[in-house]
């Protein structure tokens, strides 16, 4: 008999659905309308369980599952899982790790560029015509901020982090960073207090796990960025106060932000579409083909080495 599967989030790799079609018994939860029936339909049997980093799995999702042995997220981030209780019970909690660092450094450059350069704003104004209208607009195009060469702050200097820095560093950008305690093996420069590192930067790029940092970018770092600072997001969209990123963009308090999550996905604070200075992605970083296809091999892998009582690789709950 397969081992029966339970899977919260989609994976959208048609090759990885058909062999997790072929190894296991795969019960689609997140296309259910009653998920408790749903859950209490099938939980007893359910042996694996595959997940998103943002969605991860709750204690009481788990509780339901009895002969839960592994949850394999289809993600690098384990913020949203309860890995205390996972280790309590002795469930294997795997991720995707170094599957997606390039293409979540990649999107933190482009976002950064994106906002800095008004890539979005300049492709709206050639899509609505209104180049021929007006061929010297300053107003709906002000002149834009250079990226080459801007003190760039990095908060999480994880594999994220560092790959964000090797980018940075090509485009000449001095890079600071702020870590629970400074990596010997960097050469960046090590600012202990993120508000100082807000301070010393004209960027400051998110890309810190979140399991136990929540709001760190609050009203206070944000002034200490300043005026001509911007944020950019590619980590978890709790690492920042939404409210007040909300309230400095419309003060003006920062210059600008490039956003890939935000803290109640898929919803986010209306107020931020309207602002030019303000870049937004639907939460995208790792989403290409390469990586995908990547991560949804690791998904695969890690489910079949723990059913075969190996441990899997990318295994986070020891
Ligand atoms: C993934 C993420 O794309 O890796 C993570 O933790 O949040 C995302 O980059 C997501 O998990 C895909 O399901």
């Amino acid at each position: 008999m397969k081992p029966e599967v339970l899977q919260l989030s989609p994976i959208l790799i048609p090759e990885i659905n058909t062999r997790l079609n072929e190894l296991f018994t795969v019960r689609r939860y997140f296309e259910q309308a009653d998920k408790p029936a749903y859950l209490q339909a099938h939980g007893a049997n359910i042996r694996g369980v595959i997940t998103g980093g943002h969605t991860g799995i709750s204690r009481a999702i788990m509780e339901q599952l009895p002969k839960l042995e592994v949850v394999a997220v289809n993600g690098v981030g384990t913020d949203a899982v309860d890995l205390a209780y996972a280790r309590d019970r002795g469930i294997r909690v795997t991720a995707t790790i170094g599957a997606l660092t390039e293409d979540v450094a990649d999107l933190a450059m482009g976002l950064l560029i994106g906002v800095c350069r008004g890539l979005c704003t300049g492709d709206r104004y050639v899509r609505s015509g209104q180049w021929p209208q007006s061929p010297t607009p300053l107003a709906p195009l002000p002149l834009a901020r250079q990226v080459s060469g801007m003190r760039i702050g990095i908060v999480g200097m994880g594999r994220v982090g560092r790959a964000v820095a090797i980018r940075a560093a090509a485009f000449g950008c001095p890079i600071s960073y702020t870590d629970l305690q400074p990596m010997s093996d960097v050469p960046y420069t090590f600012v202990a207090e993120l508000k100082q590192l807000a301070a010393d930067s004209d960027a400051l790029i998110l890309a810190a796990a979140a399991d136990n940092a929540q709001a760190i970018i609050d009203a206070r770092v944000l002034q200490a960025l300043g005026k001509g600072g911007y944020l950019i997001n590619v980590a978890r969209g709790k690492l920042v106060n939404e409210a007040d990123l909300v309230a400095a963009l419309a003060a003006g308090d920062i210059a600008g932000a490039g956003l890939d999550v935000f803290v109640d996905e898929p919803n986010v604070p209306e107020a931020l579409f309207a602002n030019e200075n303000v870049v937004l992605q639907p939460h995208r970083a790792s989403a290409t083909l390469q990586t995908r296809t990547r991560m949804g091999e690791m998904v695969v892998a890690s489910l079949v080495d723990s059913f075969a009582g190996k441990i899997p690789q990318g295994c986070v709950t020891g």
